[in-house]
């Protein structure tokens, strides 16, 4: 017999446990990196106690809020006491190896979760809540399966994107969306503030942004190519003030996520342009696009244009304390940029080759604009071509091409290649089921299988993938339910792929788990896609 296979069957026999039983038991996504099943439950009950440290202020922030799940879901008020009876002990400890994991030790007696920083505290707390059954009888202890895991992340940038441009989303849905994406350790949201069809951040400086930008007349239906065109008539926009911003910002911070914002430039700028014609190359009145698809009205490299967005990234600073501020880059046609007598002096004053370079001094303009604001820049592949700004982050959309060539260069990349991580494509081969899309086929086996470290690079190279990225466009995501159905449950795979080693990962595993896991999206209301089999 093959030696993998007696392996695997001696391991059952010893656990006591096939495998369809052990992800039953523990479903928990992303799979954790080391997880030993253990024989009974831990009783959470009236008499429980929960036993923190206090003072330390983001840590009694996250037990509050675990004790009040396990209230919500029991009717009991686990209190806070000393003894080492049962007990829910949270434990510091400086001497894990990974600052973001976490060791979680369910036995008869007691829960101790031990962790080196809140970010581990809080992540423990969401495999706890991933264990605990979701809808217990009140009144009745509720059991959580005995366990060892000990737990880390393979990835540090574990994220989603929203394009709240194409279609205006209410706070309400992003905290919605927030708190989903922090049961399944996601750790950033990219937000896409601003496109063709829409500007959505209040702006002091330039308050015809969200005065003029943040609105359309109408919007194209149904497919971009069908013909003729047709359009509703009915105006859609929306912004966010920098208050809600703000609130957003901590809002995801309680939940250990990033928000990174998008400032879209010098391409998928019209919304700008209808607030603030001068900074365009050509005399025209531009209006906020009803269309999708690639605009060619773009920004002109002009110093005006530079203060402008000096002026911009300066309020987005302030607004959004992370590291990095990403400033677009992707699909700039260069029909602009070639009419212009403006550009083409340029080209010719800095002595660059041609319009791509003039695409890289562009962006190197805003690299050091967004450097003087304190912040790193993230751009899509294209800000690789005329040559990448020094301290670039790549975002790999058009396939995995762009961030091979970033990481060979020592360049910080995320992979978000349009085939693998794109949850605005269908999810099955039968469309009629689903709501209308931009087109192309991901579906959940597929997000699963991907493997954000492409083979041909070599492991000094590799290091600089940071990680990955789902991106939600929603040029046909009109309403909260579709954008729910469209994430899930294709960011419950997703979050493995980011979170778990390619060696944990197991298709027929992950389905058993998240027959079990999808409870917990019913509970928070989520709409999610019936498209997965049944698991095992
Ligand atoms: C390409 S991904 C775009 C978006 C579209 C998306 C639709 C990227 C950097 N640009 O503007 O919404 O395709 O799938």
């Amino acid at each position: 017999m093959h030696g993998t296979i007696l392996l695997t069957i001696v391991l059952l026999l010893s656990t006591g446990l096939s495998f369809a039983q052990e992800a039953g038991r523990y479903p928990v996504i992303p799979r954790p990196a080391v997880l030993t099943p253990m024989d009974g439950n831990f009783a959470v009950t009236a008499g429980t106690q929960v036993i923190w440290d206090r003072r330390q202020e983001p840590l009694h922030n996250i037990v509050t809020a675990l004790v009040a799940d396990i209230s919500r879901r029991t009717g009991f008020s686990p209190g806070g006491g000393k003894s080492a009876g049962n007990s829910i002990r949270f434990v510091r400890d400086a001497g894990l190896p990974n600052t973001a994991g976490y060791r979680l030790d369910i036995s008869a007696a007691a829960v101790v979760v031990r962790f080196a920083t809140d970010t581990g505290a809080y992540y423990a707390a969401q495999t706890l809540r991933q264990l605990m059954p979701p809808h217990p009888q009140k009144g009745k202890p509720l059991l959580l399966p005995a366990v060892k895991i000990e737990d880390y992340p393979r990835f540090v940038y574990r994220g989603v994107l929203l394009d709240v441009a194409r279609h205006y989303f209410p706070v309400s849905f992003i905290k919605k969306y927030l708190d989903a994406m922090a049961f399944y350790k996601i750790n950033t949201l990219h937000l896409h503030l601003n496109d063709d069809q829409g500007w959505r951040m209040e702006s002091r400086s330039y308050p015809r942004l969200h005065q003029i930008g943040a609105w359309r007349k109408e919007t194209v239906v149904g497919h971009r190519t069908d013909r003729p065109e047709r359009f509703n008539g009915t105006p859609h926009g929306g912004y966010y003030t920098q208050a809600e911003l703000k609130e957003l910002v901590k809002y995801a911070g309680e939940r250990f996520i990033a928000i990174v914002p998008e400032i879209d430039v010098p391409g998928h700028s019209q919304a700008i342009l209808a607030a603030y014609p001068q900074f365009g190359c050509i005399d025209s009145t531009y209006t906020v696009s009803t269309r999708w698809g690639v605009h060619k009205d773009i920004l002109c490299p002009k110093e005006e244009t530079f203060a402008f967005l000096r002026s911009i990234m300066a309020e987005v600073s302030d607004i959004f304390p992370g590291k990095y501020i990403h400033i677009g880059g992707d699909e700039v046609p260069k029909d602009r940029w070639k009419q212009s007598a403006f550009c083409q002096e340029l080209i010719r004053k800095l002595s660059l080759k041609d319009e791509h370079e003039l695409q890289s001094y562009f962006i190197r303009r805003v690299e050091d604009i967004a450097h003087a604001a304190g912040k790193q820049i993230i751009g899509w592949d294209e800000i690789l071509e005329g040559g990448l700004a020094p301290n670039a982050t790549v975002m790999s959309w058009r396939g995995e091409k762009g961030g091979i060539a970033a990481a060979r260069q020592h360049h910080y990349t995320i992979m978000t290649p349009v085939q693998h991580t794109y949850i605005n494509l269908y999810q099955t081969s039968d469309r009629k089921s689903e709501p209308l899309s931009n087109g192309g086929f991901l579906p959940l086996n597929k997000i699963y299988a991907y493997n954000p470290v492409p083979q041909e690079l070599a492991p000094a190279d590799a290091q600089y993938i940071l990680g990955t990225q789902a991106c939600l466009w929603t040029e046909y995501v009109t309403n909260e339910a579709d954008a729910e159905f469209m994430t899930f449950p294709r960011l419950c795979a997703f979050a493995e792929t980011a979170w778990s080693e390619t060696a944990r990962k197991n298709y027929p595993d992950f389905l058993v788990r998240l027959k079990e896991n999808v409870q917990h999206l019913k509970d928070m209301g989520m709409r999610f896609a019936p498209f997965f089999p049944e698991g095992e």
